[in-house]
């Protein structure tokens, strides 16, 4: 359990601004990633506390076990009701306790912008499955973070802690907290270079290097809508398509766009119709 951080105003231990506590059975695995990087250097400042709490502590057979075999059979096994219900009751983590499945509702950016208003918890699956009635009457909800199978919910709750954790207030710095902006938009990132300008004969786009700030954002600016009508036009339509002033950055930078774009109509795209993005923009 991290120690309360103190602060210089006289007024004792400070109240660290987020809490997330996570039931696992490999606390081990979970604390020392949550040691390191921007979770680590969080908790440390007393701005996060992340509380790894061990499945098995409540445990109170010999072998200390949590799963067991599928009642009408099959492989494998399956995270047992008692050992999580009693770990869940003796640890009173806060709510909601949410459990990490890939059946659960897929998190994202604007899901963990949720959560880091308030504090939570993750209960991380194993094994097969995990009995049902811990789905039904223990946690409050499911979280999945892709679609895909892992062995067990530690990654995935390692996934939703750290990107939570950057959104608390004070975890990042001025400088970089503005990385969320670009996602809150609902664009890809435009490229990032740095030195050298020329490195195996590949350069930097001039523009970057010209000292013209204004020039810079409106490339940066262009570039973020190519890459996401390229990449992830998806992202494009559920932000309801592109603005006439977009079309005409995009145009500005040599990028063949029609006026149908700006309305969000439907028309062939560029990435669409044409070649794939792989195959772009190939010296
Ligand atoms: C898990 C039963 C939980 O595989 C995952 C997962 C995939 N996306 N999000 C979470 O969690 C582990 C496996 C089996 C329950």
């Amino acid at each position: 359990m991290a120690a309360a951080a103190h602060d210089s105003s006289g007024e004792g231990p400070k109240r660290a601004a987020m809490r997330i506590d996570v039931l696992t059975i490999f606390p081990d695995v979970v604390e020392s990633y949550c040691d390191a990087s921007v979770v680590g250097r969080a908790r440390r400042a007393g701005i996060l506390e992340v509380n790894v709490h061990d499945l098995r502590l409540a445990t109170t057979d010999a072998h200390r076990s949590v799963d067991d075999a599928p009642f009408g059979g099959g492989a494998g096994m399956v995270l047992a009701p008692e050992p999580v219900f009693a770990a869940v009751e003796a640890v009173r983590p806060p709510r909601p306790l949410l459990l990490l499945s890939p059946g659960g509702r897929r998190f994202d950016q604007s899901l963990a912008r949720e959560l880091a208003r308030a504090p939570f918890s993750l209960l991380c699956g194993r094994y097969e499955g995990v009995d049902q009635r811990i789905a039904d009457h223990l946690v409050d909800g499911e979280l999945s973070v892709g679609d895909y199978v892992l062995a067990g919910g530690e990654l995935a709750a390692l996934v939703v802690v750290e990107s939570v954790a950057r959104l608390v207030p004070g975890v990042l710095g001025n400088e970089e907290s503005a990385t969320d902006e670009s996602f809150s938009s609902g664009l890809l990132e435009y490229p990032q270079y740095t030195r050298p300008a020329v490195f195996r004969s590949w350069e930097v786009p001039p523009v970057l290097r010209s000292g013209d700030h204004a020039a810079v954002a409106r490339w940066r600016a262009a570039e973020s809508l190519r890459r996401t009508i390229e990449r992830r036009p998806d992202l494009l339509e559920s932000r309801g398509g592109l603005s006439d002033a977009e079309v005409r950055l995009l145009c500005d930078h040599g990028y063949p766009l029609g006026a149908a774009e700006s309305s969000g109509a439907r028309r062939p795209g560029p990435s669409r119709g044409g070649a794939a993005p792989e195959e772009r923009d190939r010296p």
